[in-house]
């Protein structure tokens, strides 16, 4: 059984801080679950156009308020307390933290650790694991 807690993972290299998110990897593909979980806070304000090439995401919102905009269809919805968006489809979205927002986010495949958005919104493919972009 894996304990780990967020105080454990803060300050470690478990704890991946950019400009506009801080993720704080509970779980990554080294703990063997075939997928990796994140507690992720957004900054207010913040936009994030992502498209996961080579990974599916499910994001269950815990605190705060914001929109997710589904690039393909134009929808924008509500993001709450008690909200899950899953990226089932590879989809690009854009993220909008209208305060700040708390968010639990599940990868599969799992993260290996220290994968940060490139300029298309995408983490590489880092895990043997990972759908690899070519054959999305
Ligand atoms: C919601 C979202 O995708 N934010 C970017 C950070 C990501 N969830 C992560 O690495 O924890």
């Amino acid at each position: 059984m894996i304990v780990r807690t967020l105080e454990e993972v803060a300050g470690s290299e478990r704890e991946i801080r950019t400009e506009h998110w801080t993720s704080m990897r509970l779980l990554l593909e080294e703990d063997g679950m075939g997928f990796s979980l994140h507690e992720t806070a957004i900054m207010a304000g913040s936009e994030l156009p992502m498209t996961y090439r080579n990974h599916l995401e499910a994001v269950y919102c815990v605190e705060g308020l914001g929109e997710v905009a589904d690039v393909s269809s134009g929808k924008t919805h509500p993001i709450g307390p008690g909200t899950v968006y899953a990226l089932n489809d590879h989809d690009s979205h854009i993220l909008k933290a209208l305060t700040p927002l708390r968010l639990v986010c599940v990868f599969n495949p799992a993260l290996v650790g220290p994968e940060v958005h490139d300029e298309s919104g995408s983490y590489p493919a880092l895990s043997a694991f990972a759908v690899r972009e070519e054959s999305v």
